[in-house]
């Protein structure tokens, strides 16, 4: 039996800081996988465990709780009573502390000030981003520093200061710690590098990335604004009919109203469990002849880095689908792990066609539409794996799990 649950994700450096720990002192630990999104954890169960919603959280087989990643990597290392990686003397046990503190209180969130902008976590200023690099450089030269004279943080052994700091530093050394710094700071890089190989570390986190170079800042495409009208010729003006119908405003709306209501099924699904009772009512009452249902996935996987920023994008299509709420309804998830993550989603569409309803949204281009068929067995339980958010969807024949998602309702 495990020996807890620890709530995370295993690349998230917070995360894998406890994961290293026990995998290092053989502790079993069952991985909850848990967004890094405080809002999103809001139950009054997990706030109990982590009153402000954030990760890493520990829950013991024992039913004892604990928050705050320094606390809950030096619980689990310590139940080992002969681990050497809490340092031989009472000094060697507060400064292995001290770094876990210093990586976790002041590198770790200035250099998230500089890389999250960047991959539009936050709102990205060019000058403010500079000098948020930095100043991550220079709180990073404290441990460049003491590294150019110590093997390791504290000692003449690896301790849990090196794992867990290495841990924290993974993001860093993938997006912004690029080759010129690497060169310029040669003693951080040798720990980085001697501490990611180790064993424990490897179980865990195989392939840590070496950014080539700083990650750029790419700005979020601009809506489109409609060109002006060319003035019309007088003529062709003339010819005009002077009482012309006037235009409906959304595409669909000629199809008149259905009677199957969208904001009836929406309820349902929201109200209800979705395998339970939400798709059984969606069969009942499905009506092919008004909508049509469709998979619809990203077209550039490939470009996608962490998982965060694909939902990311995801959130963005349908907030510019917006002006279609009326005639859709769908789910769109993000499957995989960071840097090797998918989008893929199944929307029900007014009508027949994809286009009127996603063309409304700038971005539709670069997602892929392809029909479903309610008749079939595999196209069916295709809809409710996607909607029911609980299944993996498989790529090239492997398995992607669910990391997070939109619906759109
Ligand atoms: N003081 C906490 C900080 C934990 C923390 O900030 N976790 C981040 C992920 S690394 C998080 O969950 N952020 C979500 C949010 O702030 O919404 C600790 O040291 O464990």
């Amino acid at each position: 039996m495990a020996f807890g649950k620890l709530y995370g994700l295993p690349d998230n450096g917070r995360t894998l800081s406890v994961l290293v720990a026990a995998k290092h002192n053989d502790l079993d630990l069952e991985l909850v996988q848990t967004q890094p999104n405080a809002a999103a954890n809001s139950s009054a169960e997990y706030r109990k465990i982590q009153p402000l919603g954030k990760i890493p959280a520990f829950e013991g087989a024992n039913g004892f709780t604990l928050s705050e990643v320094i606390a809950i990597a030096i619980y689990v290392t310590s139940q080992n009573e002969k681990t050497t990686l809490l340092g031989k003397t009472k000094q060697d046990y507060a400064s292995i502390v001290r770094w876990m503190s210093f990586v976790n209180g002041e590198a770790l969130p200035r250099l998230a000030a500089w890389y999250r902008p960047l991959l539009g976590a936050e709102p990205y200023n060019k000058k403010t981003n500079e000098e948020a690099a930095k100043v991550a450089v220079a709180t990073l030269s404290v441990l460049e520093q003491h590294l150019t004279e110590n093997t390791y943080l504290v000692g003449e052994r690896i301790t849990l200061a090196d794992l867990f700091a290495a841990s924290l530093l993974t993001r860093a050394f993938a997006l912004v710690l690029a080759k010129e710094y690497r060169s310029e700071n040669p003693a951080i890089t040798r720990w980085y590098n001697t501490i990611v190989n180790q064993e424990a570390f490897k179980a865990v986190f195989p392939e840590p990335k070496f950014a080539e170079e700083v990650i750029k800042y790419v700005a979020p495409k601009k809506e489109e604004k409609p060109k002006p009208a060319a003035a019309a010729p007088a003529a062709a003006a003339e010819e005009k009919p002077a009482a012309e119908a006037p235009k409906p405003k959304h595409a669909l709306e000629a199809l008149g109203k259905p009677t199957l209501i969208l904001d009836e099924w929406k309820r349902e699904y929201s109200n209800n469990d979705t395998r339970e009772v939400a798709m059984p009512w969606f069969w009942q009452n499905y009506k092919p002849e008004e909508y049509s249902l469709w998979k619809v996935d990203y077209k550039y996987n490939e470009e996608l880095k962490l998982t965060f920023m694909a939902n990311n994008l995801i959130g963005g299509f349908h907030a510019r689908l917006e002006a279609s709420r009326k005639y859709l309804f769908g789910c769109q998830g993000v499957f995989g792990a960071n840097y090797a993550c998918v989008i893929k989603g199944v929307f029900l569409v007014r009508g027949q066609e994809s286009a009127p309803a996603f063309e409304v949204g700038p971005d539709w281009e670069s997602y892929e539409f392809t029909k479903l068929d309610h008749t079939s067995e595999a196209d069916r339980k295709y809809v409710e794996d996607i909607w029911a958010w609980d299944t993996p969807v498989t790529v090239n024949g492997e398995s992607l799990p669910m990391v997070d998602g939109h619906v759109f309702k």
